[in-house]
């Protein structure tokens, strides 16, 4: 019998950013085993910088040569495992990124459409996240930092292409939380990103 051809999946999480010490994305996915079903499993850690993070990707991409591409990242102050649906063509920084630069009302691509859709399939992620007995939703919104950046440049890359992009924004750890903010633990975050990797 032919051995199962396994698909790649190319996995990112950010460093961490903001002042904060650990990033919840990239702990999880550091921590996802090297195969989950019939994908075998890429993991890399992605800098918080426009335009570098993905060209990160997308160098890394060239070699692996994914049929998926998962990023995964942190959102403070949400209470649940969020895979996002669209990515916007805005770059409107609150903050600095690590390599100090704050964009205000400018394109992520210049001239390209405003936005893209995510091409995983995110209600199923959702519903699969969920039976876990994790906090799952759709997020209709990625902001317009870096992780917005680095949805829409890949989406606008592989449109129209047989490689599909996805991200899922993940709420802080509890040793991040401050003043009540949501949290979930390391192992259920993680937990949630192999549920959502099952659903692809
Ligand atoms: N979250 C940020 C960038 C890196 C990260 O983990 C964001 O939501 O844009």
């Amino acid at each position: 019998m032919a051995a199962e051809k396994l698909k790649t999946l190319l996995i990112t999480g950010f460093d961490p950013f903001g002042g904060e010490a650990v990033n919840p994305s990239w702990e999880a996915v550091a921590r996802l085993p090297d195969r989950i079903g019939g994908w075998r499993v890429e993991k890399r850690q992605i800098p918080t910088q426009f335009g570098l993070a993905a060209e990160t990707v997308l160098a890394v991409a060239a070699e692996c040569m994914p049929d998926v591409i998962l990023c995964v990242g942190q959102a403070g102050g949400r209470s649940s495992v969020t895979p996002e649906v669209v990515a916007i063509n805005l770059r409107e920084a609150a903050i600095a990124d690590n390599a100090g630069q704050q964009p205000q009302n400018e394109p992520v691509v210049a001239g390209a459409r405003v936005a893209y859709f995510a091409t995983v399939p995110v209600r199923e992620m959702v519903a699969a996240i969920k039976a876990r007995g994790i906090p799952a939703a759709l997020s209709y919104s990625a902001g317009a930092f870096v992780c917005n950046d680095t949805l829409y440049q890949l989406l606008h890359h592989y449109h129209d292409t047989p490689t599909r992009v996805g991200f899922i924004h993940v709420p802080f750890l509890p040793e991040q939380a401050k003043n009540g903010q949501p949290s979930l633990v390391l192992e259920t975050i993680t937990e949630a990103l192999a549920a959502a990797i099952e659903a692809l």
